[in-house]
């Protein structure tokens, strides 16, 4: 079998690791087309991925029939112009998170997708590759602890970029515990509250943070949040989970230890890259297999749709303090 033509578009910072990951770990892909207005990002993507054609637009990719699927990188506001013109050549898509910004946007396509006829759109929600993560939800679901009660989740960035700004810290980042609450509990997220701690005089101005968001899903279990994006001593991801008899923690960073110098200490992680580095390459390997074998298992457009409603609560709640309550469109039989 010949290899799945992928096309990356955009490739920033994330779509350049996608590239280099297709060409160093991924086994039955190939990118065969670079997406990407700006040339002088093309051409760094073109050196890594020297078979590439190079195409300014997603509307000359597409006629020139160079790809069999498409790898959307781009930020999640340019998502929807790219989703729309790939659907209707009816080429599967994973599409980084978030779907789009705003359930509005995001209900469109998933309409777009139904109207097709046919599951083509995988959301990029890695955590749900990340090993710790699929050990989680598996034990939960074991009920061997009991029933589960509460979730303690860090999500700690040492820093961010200059494009970064405060709603950001909702639709950017804390959306991946939105979508991983949910797929951990089997749930969907009720209500959405966003508390400040006493703010870092590190962080820079724009931002109010950190934060800490209470996410209740309806069948009861409440999770905390704590999201910081200028802790500075490096890019930790963790929960712990809190169950009747017991508890459970994941994303504690391993490797060599040293007892040194009157201390112990452990290499952490400095960025996401290396923290889900597994995990992305088992999403992008699993969307190729899936491709192949057109059973589709991933994170859906409907998984899109209800992180983006909830982000819409959480975008609410930030502003007003209140505890917002999430509305949400009835699941479509299509994704049942
Ligand atoms: C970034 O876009 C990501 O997806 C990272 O996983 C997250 O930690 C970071 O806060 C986001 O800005």
């Amino acid at each position: 079998m010949s290899d799945v033509r992928v096309g990356v578009v955009g490739t920033g910072f994330i779509g350049l690791e996608h590239v280099a990951r297709f060409e160093n770990s991924i086994t039955g892909a190939s990118v065969s087309a670079i997406v990407e207005p700006d040339e002088s990002r093309a051409r760094t993507a073109l050196q890594i991925s020297p078979n590439a054609q190079w195409f300014p637009t997603i509307e000359s990719a597409l006629e020139s029939k160079a790809m069999d699927a498409v790898l959307i990188a781009t930020p999640g506001q340019f998502h929807e112009p790219v989703i729309l013109p790939v659907l209707e050549y009816g080429l599967p898509i994973l599409c980084e998170k978030p779907l789009t910004p705003d359930p509005d946007s995001s209900l469109r396509i998933v309409n777009a997708e139904i109207a097709k006829g046919r599951k083509l759109i995988q959301v990029g929600f890695m955590r749900r590759y990340d090993v710790g993560y699929m050990e989680l939800k598996s034990l939960i679901a074991s009920k061997k602890q009991g029933e589960l009660l509460g979730l303690h989740c860090a999500h700690r960035n040492p820093s961010v970029p200059d494009s970064y700004h405060n709603e950001m810290l909702i639709f950017d980042s804390v959306v991946h515990e939105i979508d991983v609450v949910r797929f951990l509990t089997d749930s969907p997220i009720k209500t959405v509250q966003v508390r400040h701690l006493k703010r870092n005089s590190l962080s820079p101005e724009r931002l109010q943070e950190p934060i800490l968001v209470l996410l209740e899903t309806d069948s009861g279990v409440l999770a905390s949040v704590e999201m910081n994006v200028s802790v500075q001593f490096g890019y930790q991801v963790k929960t712990e989970a809190v169950f009747e008899k017991g508890i459970a923690e994941i994303g504690r960073t391993s490797g060599m230890t040293q007892f040194f110098e009157g201390a112990i200490s452990t290499p952490e992680h400095v960025s996401f890259k290396s923290r889900f580095a597994d995990a992305f390459n088992f999403e992008l390997q699993q969307w190729i297999n899936s491709i192949r074998t057109r059973k589709f298992d991933g994170p859906s457009a409907w998984d899109g749709y209800l992180a983006a409603a909830a982000v819409a609560a959480g975008l609410e709640a930030l502003k007003s303090g209140a505890i917002c309550s999430v509305k949400y469109e009835q699941k479509p039989s299509f994704y049942l």
